[in-house]
């Protein structure tokens, strides 16, 4: 079948949306770090939005790691459908943000160069929560990280995110460039915050001078969300039939998107706001919220869910016991820790994530939000719990999610059979793990990840009496049936 690209675009079915703008006259204005499925189907939407205001903020695309975007993407002139469905319909829409892709690990030197270019104003990242080569539980530099390592070494050759910033901005200062924005599209608390200590600090390590200029740079914080699984083999034949053409490396994704950042970019940025992003001063209560009520709920649904069978996020909530667990976690036990945020409302918008992690449409698989707990816990649940134990006041339904996990990163699921645990600490955790079975030993081991748990969490009592009920009646009696006993009497 013929592809879809430039060329094969205006021949596509009427009701697909098309690019209402003429790409030839795009530019790179923004160089992304990560372009996975979730940046095309949010950032490089909301980009989309604005770009017949003002053609000069296209998209450089980077994958750090393989080369599978670029390959799909290239042949496609970097266009892509992007499929926004829910129970009761889809749409379809072509993509043409994105202009080129590049391959890190195979030529650096480009991605360096576009990242050094005066045209080249916002450097964003989806590098997911490891990304970072910090360490969880502080948030600081993990100076000791394979990859940080290299990159001191080899400061021209770096392979991760971190490096590839600090030797750009040291190339755009050696030739009297301004910085570029550094934008985090991550689930991390203090996005912006967390990525500027890392970059600084390793810029320190390289030199004093470089440390200092990196100091100056802006790295605006932002809340983003959408929730977009991994694209399946039949979404892309189903939206093959629909265009006429085969597309690659379609996005998949639901109605509901949302972007609130920080107004600061000194070299300009995109007019988001005409997509729907919010600018104001500060996100961090925004932050919070969404970490706790939205991500927290998800890993705690994923580790029942794939423990009592359930492959996808809606199969997970239709479990007897489930959205009974998931409101009550966010109503009784996360909000009452969350920092005020004026005029919004927090029950409507708790409602709706239960709704939108029923959508039928999306097989958002439980394995996929399962992968790296150890790096996602401390912001999505921990943080809730420390509060929530400072308070004085009762937890036990987040402890539940971390048992969850500990049962699962021990990577044997209710039936003996293997999990695929995908965590940058899965070796680590096989080992502290292998061969106990008694719930208290488990998590006395678990609890000693002090980068995950720390050290206040790792002593508390408490926190720990609570971790070896929850884990034991999950070992005895199975996921399945700690659920329902959740579940509220009917009528
Ligand atoms: C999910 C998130 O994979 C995961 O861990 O919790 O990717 C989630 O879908 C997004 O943050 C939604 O905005």
């Amino acid at each position: 079948m013929t592809r879809l690209s430039n060329q094969t675009l205006p021949d596509l079915p009427a009701a697909i949306v098309k690019p209402g703008y003429d790409r030839a006259k795009v530019s790179i204005g923004i160089v992304h770090l990560g372009i996975g499925a979730f940046h095309r189907a949010h950032q490089a939407v909301f980009t989309d939005d604005v770009l017949a205001r003002d053609p000069s903020w296209g998209i450089c695309g980077v994958s750090l790691r393989s080369a599978e975007t670029r390959d799909a993407l290239t042949p496609q002139d970097g266009l892509y459908t992007l499929k926004v469905q829910d129970g009761e319909g889809e749409t379809l829409r072509i993509i043409g943000s994105v202009l080129e892709t590049l391959v890190a690990p195979e030529d650096p030197q480009a991605v360096l160069q576009r990242m050094a270019d005066p045209a080249t104003r916002i450097v964003s990242l989806t590098v997911t929560e490891k990304g970072y080569c910090h360490n969880p539980a502080t948030g600081t530099l993990d100076e000791n990280h394979p990859d940080i390592q290299h990159d001191l070494q080899h400061p021209e050759k770096p392979k991760s995110a971190i490096g590839f910033i600090v030797e750009a901005l040291a190339r755009r200062r050696a030739a009297g460039v301004e910085a570029f924005t550094l934008l985090s599209c991550d689930n991390l608390p203090s996005n912006g915050h967390v990525l500027k200590c890392v970059v600084r600090r390793f810029a320190e390590l390289r030199d004093t001078e470089l440390g200092a200029f990196v100091a100056g740079i802006a790295s605006p914080s932002t809340m983003i969300d959408r929730i977009v699984p991994a694209t399946t083999e039949a979404d892309r034949a189903a939206i093959a039939t629909a265009l006429g053409v085969d597309d690659a490396w379609p996005v998949v994704t639901e109605p509901f998107r949302q972007w609130v950042v920080e107004d600061h970019f000194p070299l300009e940025r995109p007019a988001w706001e005409e997509a729907g992003a919010i600018f104001i001063p500060e996100v961090s209560a925004f932050e919070t919220m969404k970490l706790r009520l939205l991500n927290g709920s998800h890993s705690t649904l994923a580790y029942l869910g794939l423990l009592a069978g359930a492959e996808t996020v809606a199969e997970a909530m239709a479990l007897p016991g489930m959205e009974a667990l998931i409101e009550g976690l966010m109503r009784e036990e996360v909000s009452p820790t969350l920092p005020p945020l004026a005029g919004f409302d927090l029950a409507a918008y708790r409602g709706d994530l239960i709704q939108r992690f029923k959508n039928p449409a999306l097989r958002h698989r439980t394995w996929q939000i399962a992968m790296d707990g150890s790096q996602k816990l401390p912001q999505r649940l921990l943080g809730t719990i420390r509060a929530r134990r400072r308070a004085g006041t009762s937890c036990d339904r987040l402890v539940l999610g971390v048992a969850a996990w500990m049962y699962y990163a021990r990577g044997v699921d209710e039936a003996g059979k293997a999990i695929d645990v995908r965590d940058p600490l899965a070796g680590r955790i096989r080992a502290l793990s292998q061969g106990l079975d008694d719930p208290e030993e488990i998590v006395a081991a678990f609890l000693g990840l002090t980068e995950v748990f720390a050290d206040d969490l790792g002593g508390d009592a408490n926190f720990r009496v609570g971790l070896v009920d929850g884990l034991s009646r999950l070992l005895s009696t199975g996921a399945a049936a700690e659920l329902a006993r959740w579940q509220r009497p009917r009528g």
